[in-house]
């Protein structure tokens, strides 16, 4: 005859294995959104006076570099002036971090070009942050 098992009996197994598969799951699943997160650092090169990609796709909290490998000073200028690199000298670079806060946005702020040559025209794309680059000079 089987034991009359009263649900008191097995519900303390029952929750040891529900808390430990929590557990397991929290180690596994927990870290890879964390991972999807992570800041990217976006390189843009200048060259020729192309920004090169001239379209990148970055989020709030990523880090956007511009490297000018041409013989004049370049600049990333917004083109509604709400951030701008400052003066690139020839072989040098600037790193902006568009803050974890910034809303996102196709405002003229997802466009940039160079203040010596505006034919040379860049932007955000795709999630198209509108990047507000205070101070944020590495
Ligand atoms: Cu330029």
């Amino acid at each position: 005859m089987a034991a009359n098992r009263q649900p008191a009996d097995y519900l303390p197994a029952r929750r040891n294995w529900l808390g430990g598969t929590l557990s397991v799951a929290g180690w596994l699943v927990l870290p890879l959104p964390l991972k999807g997160l992570a800041a990217t650092t976006h390189e843009i090169v200048i060259s020729s006076l192309v920004f090169a990609p001239q379209q990148i796709s970055a989020r709030a909290g990523d880090r956007v570099t511009w490297r000018n490998d041409d013989i004049v000073p370049h600049t990333a200028t917004a083109t509604d002036h709400s951030w701008d690199t400052g003066i690139i000298e020839p072989g040098q670079q600037i790193t902006l971090e568009i803050p974890a806060g910034a809303g996102a946005g196709a405002g003229a702020g997802a466009t940039y070009y160079c203040l010596y040559h505006p034919s040379m025209k860049g932007g955000f794309a795709e999630h198209r942050y509108k990047p507000v680059f205070s101070a944020g000079l590495f």
